[in-house]
């Protein structure tokens, strides 16, 4: 079947907020979002299939160069899978850490107390693996497939990123951001076809009663913000 390439324009829905509703929404959900921290200690508490699903669903709503949507949420349950996963990446985090690692990225990484041991990919009960999509693959009309070229993927991808992780912190949900180096192990333990690549690794749960973070601190407005 053809791509349609017709411009069809709708009418735009938009709320326009009251000046105090704006204001409120906000306050709400920047507190909200000030609270948020990966964690790395997970308790075996199961999550819902359904917040899941909606998280990926919001996720999913992001804009995307030339709306193409080029990304792929594979959610990881099955414990022997998650097993799988811990050990690839532990092997490739042990040679991270122990060889591949330069100095000054250890000593960054140093406040934040990470190892290569990736107990919460086992302890976590959901694992969410952002694939990035460089590529569509299309039947043709020969029966054969035609590629439809991607734009702009690792920005549409990492902003679908974002709205997953806010996604899940709104819904009371521990995650954690991991990007094992080098991650080409989910594509086969995942099954995925050659146009998609492993993005992001983030394991969703609830905390262990035990679990800590590091205390860091964050960058205040006028440090990131300037105005021309
Ligand atoms: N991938 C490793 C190392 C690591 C790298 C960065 I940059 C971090 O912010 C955190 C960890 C790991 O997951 O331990």
């Amino acid at each position: 079947m053809a791509r349609d390439y017709t411009y069809r324009p709708i009418p735009l829905e938009f709320e326009t907020l009251s000046a105090d509703d704006q204001r409120s929404r906000l306050t709400e959900f920047q507190s909200r979002m000030a609270k948020r921290r990966t964690v790395r200690h997970y308790s075996s508490a199961p999550v819902e299939d359904d917040l899941i699903d909606r998280a990926i669903a919001i996720a999913g709503a992001a804009p995307s160069g030339a709306n193409m949507q080029p990304w792929r949420f594979v959610v990881v349950r099955d414990p022997d899978v998650k097993r799988r996963i811990r050990e690839a990446a532990e092997e490739e985090e042990r040679t991270f850490y122990g060889r591949r690692a330069p100095d000054d990225w250890l000593s960054a990484l140093a406040p934040l107390g990470t190892d290569w041991t990736k107990e919460f990919l086992e302890t976590a009960p959901c694992l969410i693996v952002v694939f990035r999509v460089d590529y569509g693959i299309e039947p043709d009309d020969e029966g054969g497939e035609r590629h439809i070229k991607h734009y702009y993927v690792s920005e549409s991808v990492g902003i679908a990123c974002g709205f997953l992780l806010a996604a899940l912190h709104v819904a009371g949900l521990a995650t954690l951001t991991h990007t094992p180096s080098p991650m080409k192990f989910l594509s086969s333990i995942l099954a995925r076809p050659r146009n998609e690549k492993p993005f992001l690794l983030i394991p969703v749960g609830f905390p262990a009663s035990e679990a800590v973070v590091p205390a860091i601190t964050r960058k205040g407005l006028e440090e990131i913000r300037l105005t021309v």
